[in-house]
């Protein structure tokens, strides 16, 4: 070690002021590694561990390469199947670069400062074991292109993404978490709908004016939070057997935007709409477990929005209720609310 800190700074003599201060602040970090008591850093397994990163002997397959100012992503040996190379500057990456590490199964990279023109369109495409891919905090202005289809979690909140192509996650049938949020997404064709396995798919924050149609029928959480929706189609929920989370606050809903039955399905246990332009409740059907609808301009409390029949067999499963924020106080509660809604646990006015 003592003889790389003597090269480095042998190396500095040419270097430039700024340069000099970024590799001097990486030589500290050096210094400060080589003081650590544990063992784990100092025995390397081989000497392919690039010097920007540390490569544990006790954890062979993984590369730590996170925090530390890197402008690059350094040479990945074949033997790696985890990358952390988050929390730093890198802005491209080009192709080849992971072409000798196809056993990778996850690559860190958020907060860095990608942009896409400088991503490679072939970077990923070789790494067949890729099931992690973290994107999320940086300047990617379209989904980087030709991803592995084995990939299962994709990050990529926190971008300038504004479109999304309908072949862009062509034959990801292994996706199941999809994070897209804090983004510009106006529009997004039928992108998901081959997306078999697509459990979450986390759109908030972004600039939809419809819920996107052909989402796929295996989704289970559906967040749609501090968008532009209006309106919902009808049919919205009805062919979703799967579909238990449905969050559509700070949107721009109003009644005339929700058909008559869109929310009585069973099957959901929690529907967010509160944050938006609502005057009644909507029916919802009574499995339904939690109901969040405050801060809109309720001014009624209809007891047949959650029983349409009340008797001793039939009853509303809501456990939470939210209404504060609307133009409704206690006293517009009906005296019958305590049959339907014998199973709630908070009620807020
Ligand atoms: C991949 O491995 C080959 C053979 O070991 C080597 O010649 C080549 O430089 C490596 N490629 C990269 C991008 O590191
Ligand atoms: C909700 O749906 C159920 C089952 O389809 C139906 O029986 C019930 O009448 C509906 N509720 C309302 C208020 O329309
Ligand atoms: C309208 C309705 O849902 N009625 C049901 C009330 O509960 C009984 C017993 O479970 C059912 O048979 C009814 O269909």
């Amino acid at each position: 070690m003592r003889t790389v800190v003597l090269l480095m700074v042998a190396g500095l003599v040419e270097l430039s002021y700024t340069q000099r201060l970024n590799a001097l602040q990486w030589l500290n970090y050096l210094r400060s590694r080589r003081r650590q008591p544990s063992s784990v850093w100092a025995d390397r397994l081989s000497d392919d561990c690039p010097l920007e990163c540390d490569c544990p002997a006790s954890f062979p397959v993984a590369m730590y390469c996170h925090s530390r100012n890197l402008q690059h992503v350094p040479y990945v040996p074949s033997r790696m199947k985890y990358v952390y190379l988050q929390r730093n500057q890198i802005t491209g990456i080009q192709d080849g670069v992971f072409d000798n590490a196809t056993s990778l199964v996850w690559i860190m990279l958020h907060k860095n400062q990608l942009s896409s023109d400088k991503v490679g369109s072939n970077v990923f495409r070789k790494l067949r074991n890729l099931d992690r891919l973290y994107l999320d905090n940086n300047e990617l202005s379209h989904v980087p292109t030709n991803l592995p289809t084995s990939i299962k979690d994709l990050r990529l909140g926190h971008n300038k993404i504004s479109k999304i192509q309908s072949s862009t996650f062509e034959g990801m049938s292994d996706l199941t978490n999809l994070h897209l949020q804090a983004n510009n997404i106006e529009e997004v064709e039928g992108a998901f709908k081959a997306l078999k396995c697509l459990n979450v798919l986390d759109l908030r924050k972004n600039k939809l004016k419809k819920i996107p149609f052909h989402l796929p029928k295996s989704l289970h959480q559906l967040y749609l939070e501090f968008n532009d929706i209006e309106c919902v189609p009808g049919d919205f929920l009805t062919t979703f057997h799967k579909l238990q989370f449905v969050r559509l606050a700070h949107n721009k809903l109003t009644d005339g935007g929700i058909p008559p039955n869109t929310f009585n399905v069973s099957g959901l246990v929690e529907l967010d709409l509160s944050h938006n332009r609502l005057t009644k409740i909507p029916t919802v059907s009574k499995s339904l477990e939690n109901l969040y609808l405050h801060a809109n301009q309720i001014n009624e409390f209809s007891l047949g929005s959650f029983c349409d029949v009340v008797d001793m067999m039939n009853y509303s499963q809501l456990r939470v209720l939210r209404l504060e924020g609307n133009l409704i106080t206690a006293r517009d509660v009906p005296a019958k609310a305590v049959y339907c809604l014998r199973l709630a646990v908070s009620i807020h006015l």
